[in-house]
């Protein structure tokens, strides 16, 4: 039986109830206050794809990404009018997915096979990681308008597609609460909770990346096949983490594995909490940590870990941390964190992506303008780089006119810097940003090319690509089948779901002392039961370059 007390401190799940009706309250509060102000501040962007002599139509596809890492503390002074937050810590692996939608766009622009008569604008929001980003990102996009109007965008502006968004699993399960209402269709590149399957609380939500349900049940697998029956968890304080551990602890409990504590981390920092749980994983007998959290969340306990020195634990990863160079990066985390097996969705190359990584504009939008300043630290505005010279400058009187320092010239090379926004040698979440895209063109390129006649709606009736309906375009996602350029993959969605398929990941040490990623087994939840998971023992390196498996005790 299991002894060691079983802690257990997940909230409830009242939250997402409440916001759910709070986006409700605050819909029905605005569809009185509709006006006709027909001036549109959001504008679209289109890529003008060579043929400026042939008008083509053009459809705007939105996404979203958790560009930044959370919101700017704000004051909560309430004797002024309130705004909306600001939003800080750049996240570079995020913005290259971001730059992989624009990409993808830029891609079936200039093909003609692919909607040859349409081309795609965009439109991106930066969700922040945040849910209230995330739903005030959905409101813009649905109404077009700065302040927050559902069901009410600019008259001659193309039609929206879809969105392809919103980052993680508690994100989309707002914005999809929200796009449900209008049967607008959302996918998601990145959400894998599984109570993201239920058609019935998220009628138009897609997603190309596999639900967490077979993750979990891969996990108990992998416990299992080691012959360990005593494990700890570690779970993020969001939905990804909270259900993913739950469905994980369902099966190995059943097979009479004894979870020995099971701990949450923090949303917002609390070194309190990190210390509670350092010592935790210290003082505990079981050997074997499972941790289903996004690299961001879980990067605060790796640090205070290393700290410690915790060595001899085997880690179990979850997708969002398995290839996280955030987490793998850190000075000696091999001690720790050597040996550890992890689950990463499908990898992939994608032919020319680097080099439009590398060749963007710093001056395109506030978010390349900040990637820039950000990964050279420095200003690409003159004004400001003057103020700043003549501060630190003080009473010396040594500056320079031409050139303050501190000043980007817009010509920096992202080659040299070597930063993981052109790392392009783990591209997964990436390459799931790039399939929902052509996700979403696929399905507008037949419903631009329906015959009459023979089409899906009543009597045999088509939609028109300068004006369909949401749930028209719906209709196309759902009964989609298409091969991903490069790759050939095949993508078509089984109510929404595409079918789980895992590579099992090992972190080895290479010959300069970093990790490498090495691909050790898969694991396919569509093959009959004893071919699922299949596992080349003799190749894994455990902690300490161990070549036994360790016990879990
Ligand atoms: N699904 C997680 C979030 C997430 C993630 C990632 C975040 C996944 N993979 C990689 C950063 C990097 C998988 C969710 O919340 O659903």
């Amino acid at each position: 039986g299991c002894v060691e007390v079983v802690e257990d401190r997940w909230l409830p799940w009242g939250l997402e109830v409440e916001l759910y009706f709070l986006g409700l309250c605050m819909i029905s509060l605005f569809f009185v206050q509709i006006v006709a102000d027909s001036s549109c501040k959001l504008k679209a962007k289109f890529n003008l794809s060579g043929y400026k002599d042939v008008e083509k139509k053009k459809v705007v596809i939105g996404g979203m990404f958790p560009v930044h890492n959370r919101l700017a503390s704000s004051d909560s002074n309430t004797s002024s009018v309130p705004v909306s937050s600001g939003c800080e810590g750049f996240n570079f692996r995020t913005f290259r997915w971001a730059q992989t939608m624009l990409f993808a766009i830029h891609e079936i622009n200039g093909k003609e096979d692919l909607l040859p008569n349409t081309d795609l604008g965009y439109v991106i929001y930066d969700s922040c990681f945040t849910i209230s980003k995330a739903v005030e990102g959905t409101l813009t996009y649905l109404t077009g308008q700065d302040e927050a109007v559902p069901n009410y965008r600019c008259g001659d502006g193309a039609p929206l597609a879809a969105l392809v968004g919103a980052g993680g699993s508690d994100l989309s399960i707002a914005t999809s609460r929200i796009l449900g209402l209008y049967y607008f269709p959302q996918v998601s590149y990145e959400s894998s909770c599984s109570v993201l399957e239920s058609r019935f609380q998220y009628p138009t939500f897609l997603r190309t990346i596999p639900s967490d349900e077979h993750q979990s049940v891969a996990m108990a697998q992998l416990v299992l096949h080691f012959g360990w029956t005593w494990v700890g968890t570690i779970a993020a304080d969001d939905d990804y983490g909270k259900y993913g551990i739950k469905r994980f602890r369902e099966v190995v409990e059943e097979a009479g594995v004894c979870v020995s504590f099971s701990e949450t981390l923090p949303k917002v920092s609390s070194p309190e909490d990190i210390q509670h749980i350092v010592q935790t994983v210290i003082e505990s007998t079981a050997k074997i940590v499972v941790v289903f959290s996004s690299e961001v969340d879980l990067n605060p306990l790796v640090e205070e870990l290393l700290r410690h020195n915790v060595t001899n634990r085997t880690w179990i990863a979850s997708e969002a941390w398995v290839t996280s160079a955030l987490i793998s990066h850190h000075p000696g985390v091999l001690s720790l964190l050597g040996g550890t097996l992890g689950f990463g969705i499908h990898r992939a190359e994608i032919p020319g992506l680097q080099r439009y990584l590398l060749n963007i504009d710093p001056y395109e939008d506030p978010l390349t303008e900040e990637f820039w300043e950000t990964a050279f630290n420095c200003t690409l505005d003159y004004g400001k780089a003057m103020q700043n010279a003549r501060a630190s400058a003080m009473g010396t009187g040594a500056v320079s006119r031409i050139m303050p320092e501190g000043l980007c010239t817009g010509q920096e090379s992202l080659e040299q810097l070597n930063n993981t926004y052109s790392d392009v040698s783990q591209l997964r979440i990436t390459y799931s940003v790039y399939k929902a895209v052509y996700a979403v063109a696929h399905a507008l390129h037949n419903l631009e090319h329906c015959q009459p006649g023979n089409g899906p709606f009543e009597k045999g009736s088509c939609a028109d690509i300068t004006k369909f309906e949401p749930w028209q375009l719906m209709y196309y996602l759902k009964n989609l089948q298409f091969d991903v350029p490069h790759t050939g993959e095949t993508i078509f969605f089984t109510d929404g779901e595409v079918v789980g398929l895992y590579e099992i990941i090992n972190w080895q040490s290479n010959v300069d002392d970093q990790i490498s990623y090495v691909h050790i087994g898969y694991y396919n939840s569509t093959a009959p039961p004893e071919e699922r998971m299949i596992i080349n023992n003799d190749s894994i390196i455990w902690n300490n370059n161990m070549l036994e498996v360790p016990r879990s005790v």
